[in-house]
């Protein structure tokens, strides 16, 4: 069931629910060739959120900026490839969404504890902002905030649930957007924990 959320923004629901064990198997296996962290912003500040990435670039950020790069700065190699599972999520639901031929060649995975959030921010260190963003969601629920074109424009709350898929499109695709503090909690499969691919065309 395709439920709007706003102009160009689809979330399909418990899209993702069949295909739990192979995107944790995934993660883990991109995890193990490219660690966790907490990057540090442009300010200096360490990030709350620990991430990696998989496929031909990733999001980095570090004192000198934000941008996508093709190796991991913390082990000096190339991010590890992305799994089939990701990319062939990442494309069908953009085609149920109304993006046909997406073909994402970045994923950023952010892990989220208890307390851990993102300040509203823009999406714009991909190349050609005309492509979607497909993100799925994993573990505890979270508190999606979703702005507009202007920082200051009006926010709203939307929850975003294990196995939820959502694809940004269109004028959504710069709208202002954070996630809330994560609530502690226990959730079956991933205990306290929220886990949240991103993935994009960066390139
Ligand atoms: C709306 N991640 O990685 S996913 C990010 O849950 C990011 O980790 C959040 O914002 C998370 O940049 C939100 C939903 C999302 C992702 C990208 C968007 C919504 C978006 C880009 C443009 C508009
Ligand atoms: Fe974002």
């Amino acid at each position: 069931a395709r439920e709007g959320l706003g102009p160009g923004a689809v979330a399909l629901r418990g899209w993702a629910l069949a295909l739990v064990p192979a995107l944790l198997s995934a993660v883990d296996q991109v995890a193990e060739a490219a660690p966790f962290r907490h990057m540090v912003t442009p300010g200096g500040f360490e990030m709350s959120v620990a991430m990696t990435n998989c496929g031909a670039a990733g999001w980095v950020t570090d004192r000198h900026g934000y941008r996508y790069a093709a190796d991991d700065p913390m082990t000096g190699r190339p991010w590890p490839a992305m799994p089939g599972v990701l990319r062939d999520l990442a494309q069908a639901a953009a085609e149920e969404a109304g993006y046909p031929g997406f073909h994402p060649d970045a994923c950023l995975v952010n892990r989220y504890e208890p307390g851990a959030r993102l300040t509203l921010h823009q999406d714009r260190d991909e190349r050609d902002r005309g492509h979607p963003i497909v993100s799925v969601s994993l573990g505890l629920s979270a508190t999606f905030q979703f702005g507009g074109l202007k920082r200051t424009d009006p926010v709203r709350r939307i929850p975003l649930a294990h196995g939820d898929v959502v694809v940004w499109g269109g004028p959504s695709r710069l709208f202002h957007h954070g996630i809330l503090p994560l609530k502690d909690g226990a959730h079956p499969l991933l205990g306290a924990r929220r886990l949240n691919l991103t993935l994009r065309r960066a390139l």
